[in-house]
Parts: C-alpha cells; structure tokens; sequence
C-alpha cells in the first residue's frame, strides 16, 4: 500500500487565525477566557484548549459578567452579540473574515427590508450566526437546504430577493440549487455563485483529484465539521470508500484489505499533527511509499486585531 497527500488539506486561514486568537488572548489576559462554542469543530483543538484552562459555553448566560469572552470561527447573531455586551463582557470576535463578510450582506438586505433566502444546513452554529444578522422582520428570511425546499419555497415579491449561502457547504450540490433558485426566481440576486470560501472550494478540488487515483479515502476531521463531511461526502460520491475519522485511532485494519493506494485529507479544522499521526500508523501497518498530489498549498494569512498581537511573550 502507498499514501496519497492531498493538496491543500487541514487548517485554512480563519481557523488559524481563531486559534492564534485564544492562544495570544490566554498571553495577554491573566483572566479566565470563555469561548461561546467550540472555537472550530475539531476535538483535539478544543481539548488542548481545555487543558490550558479555557471554559467552552453554548450559551452567554454561562459566563459571568465582565469576562472575556471569544466568538468562534463560525460567527454568532446579532442577538447573541447584544446579549455579550449587555453583560459588559469583553469581546474577542474570532468569526472568519470570510464569515463575516456574508454577516454584512445579510445585515444589508436586512436594513432593506428585501427578503432573503439563506441557502445553509438547519442548526449549523455559522447558519444561526448568519440567519441571526437578519434582524428586520424573521418572516422574511428563509432557510434551504435543498433543491425540494426551493421548489417549496413561497414569497412575497420575486422580483425583491437576495440569496447568501453557508461557506462550507458543497461545490457541486450549492451549484444545483442555485440554478434552481434563479431557474424559480429569475429576478434573484447574490454573489456571482455562492458565498463558499476558497478553502473549502479548493479542499474539494483537491479530494476530486485524489479520487481519481486512490482506492480509500481518510479523511481526518470531527463529526460535527461541516467542511470535513463534504469532503468524504464527495469522496464517496466519486465512488471511493472514504471514512471520516478522529484521529489515527479510529482506523480499522479492515478497511485497508486489498487497498493499493490510500488517499488522506484533513478538514479545515483538523491539525497537522493528525496528519502525521496517520502516516505514521498508516507505515506501521505496512504502508510503503508516501506521495503528495500537487496543489497550491494553504498559505492565506487572515490577520488578528491589533490588540491581541503579542511579541515575545
Ligand atoms: O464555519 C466556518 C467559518 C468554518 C470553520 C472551520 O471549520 P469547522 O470544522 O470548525 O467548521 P464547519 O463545521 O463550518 O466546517
Ligand atoms: Fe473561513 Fe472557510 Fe476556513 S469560511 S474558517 S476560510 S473554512
């Protein structure tokens, strides 16, 4: 058996830098830090985090007033926002730039009073953060999940509509429903295709490539990742076996009998150190020769704010 890298895998730039916002925030503060939500959906990240004393919420009302407390990557409502200042907590907004981007969009069509069809998955954390920027009139805001719930869709005036979407959702299914929602509603606006970021695009594009060539497909990345389900969504699409896992530990001898070629990914919230864990288990169980598909690898920089820059410490 031989490994197959892809190319790009694992962190992107918002994780990154959401990860080096706690990180620096438990340098500067000598306080408790309290992130609302799991800072990314990655079980070893928010473990590590744990471990260095910081305090996961689900909800604003945990945290005591006057703490600090950080914003995950995927982005909160205006209403949890309103809630953290009334508690005059300190806030350390780690939504992603590209998170926040679809935030002011929505926030506008809102200001507007146009209703607006959010393309996304029901209970994803960054679907309510987003929804939530939606403040005008909750009638006028709607969820689809799917090319059916476009169909079933009624509104008011289709001639006044904008449509945003998630920013990890897939590349392919999001193109079908698009098409539909223009097919349905020919006066729609929105971004040129979607609002799904590069990491995500690219990260498809890289596990398309792979597929081609491999007879497995690992890819590593929590269960509650949004990003990492699409990948091995796709994986299988493509018709290879692809797995979802953890860690190196979740790997079942069996699922490698008569695998020549063995693909890996890794989820945008899922570290590098996975990804060696697994090579290194992959070669102990008989693993030859170890590949990387060419690709552009992840090198984006999203900057931290100011104030939580520390040197030296
Ligand atoms: O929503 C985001 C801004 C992506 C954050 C990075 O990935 P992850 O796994 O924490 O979140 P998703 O479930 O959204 O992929
Ligand atoms: Fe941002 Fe996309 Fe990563 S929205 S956090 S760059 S997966």
């Amino acid at each position: 058996m031989d490994i197959i890298l892809a190319n790009p895998r694992g962190f992107c730039a918002g994780v990154k830098r959401a990860i080096l916002i706690v990180e620096n925030a438990l340098k500067i503060y000598k306080k408790k830090i309290y992130v609302n939500h799991e800072i990314v959906h990655n079980k070893s990240i928010v473990n590590y985090f744990r471990i260095k004393g910081v305090i996961f919420v689900k909800k604003i009302s945990q945290i005591p007033n006057k703490s600090i407390v950080v914003f995950s990557a995927h982005g909160v409502s205006k209403k949890v926002e309103k809630e953290a200042i009334k508690k005059k907590l300190t806030i350390l907004n780690a939504t992603c730039p590209l998170v926040t981007k679809v935030h002011r969009e929505v926030s506008k069509s809102s200001q507007k009073g146009i209703e607006t069809i959010f393309v996304g998955h029901k209970g994803h954390p960054e679907v309510n953060g987003t929804i939530g920027q939606y403040d005008n009139n909750k009638e006028k805001i709607h969820l689809v999940q799917s090319v059916k719930d476009v169909q079933k869709l009624s509104i008011k005036n289709g001639k006044k509509l904008n449509f945003f979407t998630q920013t990890t959702l897939s590349v392919n299914e999001t193109k079908f429903i698009v098409s539909s929602l223009k097919k349905k509603f020919p006066h729609i606006k929105g971004p040129d295709k979607d609002d799904i970021c590069y990491a995500t695009t690219d990260r498809q594009k890289a596990v398309f490539k792979i597929s081609k060539i491999t007879d497995m497909l690992l890819v590593i990345g929590s269960k509650n990742s949004s990003n990492s389900n699409r990948l091995v969504e796709l994986g299988r699409e493509t018709g290879v076996f692809s797995k979802l896992i953890d860690s190196f530990v979740d790997i079942k001898k069996e699922w490698l009998h008569n695998v020549k070629y063995i693909g890996v990914t890794a989820g945008a919230s899922a570290p590098n150190i996975l990804v060696i864990e697994v090579i290194q288990y992959l070669k102990k169980l008989g693993a030859k020769r170890l590949f990387e598909m060419k690709g552009i690898a992840d090198n984006k920089i999203f900057p931290i704010p100011k104030n939580l820059i520390c040197l030296n410490r």
